[in-house]
């Protein structure tokens, strides 16, 4: 495949911080086809996350990206006239991004890869789940409340999340969502007043509380009360790097980690949870062991801990650290990169969830990617808000397409797919 031309443009996320977006022509004979992949942006990231490059100064309160579209203009140049698959093409731009993606910024590399694989798949008449040839629904992980640095109030967990691993179907898990997340809103307004509707990053809702166990009264009373109890589970990210400052400062208390294990031990007791992601130090590769060890019927998610990164995830698999790896696209910066990365989990019999950002754009590359790599989880936000639902309206499109073929991961959400040739060449 042939790239014609890439152009760059400085376009806006759902924070209102400027973002890049990369638009390629991609061509294969006398076909043309025009494509776009938009990078997200986080707000709880990782210390070794792949570089975004800002400008800095006074424009855009010093977010722009005017640097990053120069980047976007050298890569036309480089690119141009010459032919790629994805592997080779996300290989370049890993030479010329160099280490850790400094020169050019991992928000370039990821937009650009995002775009190549758009492209690739409409200029083979395929959506790219399609192309990827998977045919399962992940089990979404809807946040219905948000907290940390993703909202206003004093929750420290960053995320309380809703999985219908029960639902029959994507179709029907999105139901349920979508009513659990309208009856928690009420409920919340009930207890704490009507400000407690208004919503943080994710769009889940951002109530005036501080206590995690009050967060999860309130989600397991709404499951309760729609008749979903054991067909829906509960779903923390603590982003605990967050709340770490030699303690864990959490729940209004000052804790140790073995005794923030005990913490987590007393929630899992009393609600019906089922996956924790990041809950100790993106350094902590020590008490994400133990508390694997202590809690080992619950998921044990990696997200700052590995940053989507192949030596951090070795580490973090040598060490038994974790279940599954939260897979983000923009932490490593290439999609082949990623991909690479998941292909050495499924080896090691470890899990994955495709993520989203806490910045997000109407780019739904990662729902087809979540259904064309088989991972069988995604975390997207809550059911709510342009950005989230873009991808969860991308995944009931291509289960609808997919007819009698699609497959709802449902209670095998945490079973290793078996799929890995996707981008061999
Ligand atoms: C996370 C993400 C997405 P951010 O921590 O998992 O929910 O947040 O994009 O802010 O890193
Ligand atoms: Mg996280």
């Amino acid at each position: 495949m042939l790239v014609k031309k890439i152009i760059g443009r400085e376009v806006l996320d759902s924070r209102s911080n400027p973002t890049v977006e990369v638009e390629l022509i991609l061509a294969n004979g006398s076909k043309q086809v025009t494509e776009r992949g938009i990078a997200p942006s986080g707000a709880s990231r990782g210390t070794h996350e792949a570089w975004e490059l800002r400008d800095g100064g006074k424009r855009f309160l010093g977010k722009g990206v005017s640097k990053a579209l120069k980047g976007v203009e050298k890569l036309d140049k480089s690119f141009k006239n010459k032919k790629f698959t994805q592997k080779k093409f996300d290989e370049k731009l890993c030479g010329l991004a160099g280490p850790n993606k400094k020169s050019i910024g991992g928000n370039t590399t990821t937009a650009a890869s995002f775009a190549f694989l758009n492209a690739s798949a409409k200029l083979q008449d395929k959506w790219v789940y399609e192309l990827m040839g998977g045919t399962v629904l992940p089990v979404p992980f809807f946040n219905v409340i948000n907290g940390g640095q993703h909202a206003g109030n004093k929750l420290s967990i960053q995320e309380f999340m809703i999985a219908p691993y029960g639902a029959k179907s994507f179709k029907e898990a999105l139901r349920w969502g979508s009513e659990i997340y309208h009856t928690l809103g009420k409920n919340l307004v009930l207890k704490y007043g009507s400000s407690a509707k208004n919503v943080g990053d994710e769009g889940g809702y951002a109530p005036p509380i501080q206590h995690s166990e009050d967060a999860l009264h309130a989600i397991e009373y709404s499951i309760e009360e729609l008749g979903y109890k054991g067909k829906v589970g509960i779903a923390l990210d603590a982003a605990a790097s967050e709340f770490y400052d030699n303690m864990y400062n959490i729940d209004g208390m000052s804790l140790t980690g073995p005794e923030l294990i005990d913490h987590y031990e007393r929630m899992a007791a009393e609600f019906p949870l089922i996956s924790i992601e990041d809950p100790f130090d993106q350094e902590d590769f020590h008490m994400f062991a133990e508390l694997r060890k202590s809690l080992n019927h619950i998921q044990i998610v990696a997200d700052d801990l590995t940053v989507t990164n192949l030596q951090r995830v070795k580490r973090a698999i040598d060490g038994e650290c974790m279940d599954t790896l939260l897979l983000k696209v923009n932490q490593i910066g290439t999609v082949y990169e990623a991909y690479e990365t998941f292909k050495y989990c499924l080896s090691k019999n470890v899990g994955t969830m495709v993520s989203h950002r806490s910045g997000e754009t109407e780019d739904t590359t990662i729902a087809d990617l979540v259904v064309g790599l088989e991972t069988n989880q995604i975390k997207t936000g809550a059911p709510a808000r342009g950005e989230r639902t873009a991808k969860y309206n991308q995944l009931l499109r291509i289960e609808e397409r997919l007819g009698k073929k699609a497959k709802y991961a449902g209670k095998n959400f945490k079973k290793i797919g078996k799929r890995v040739s996707v981008f061999e060449n």
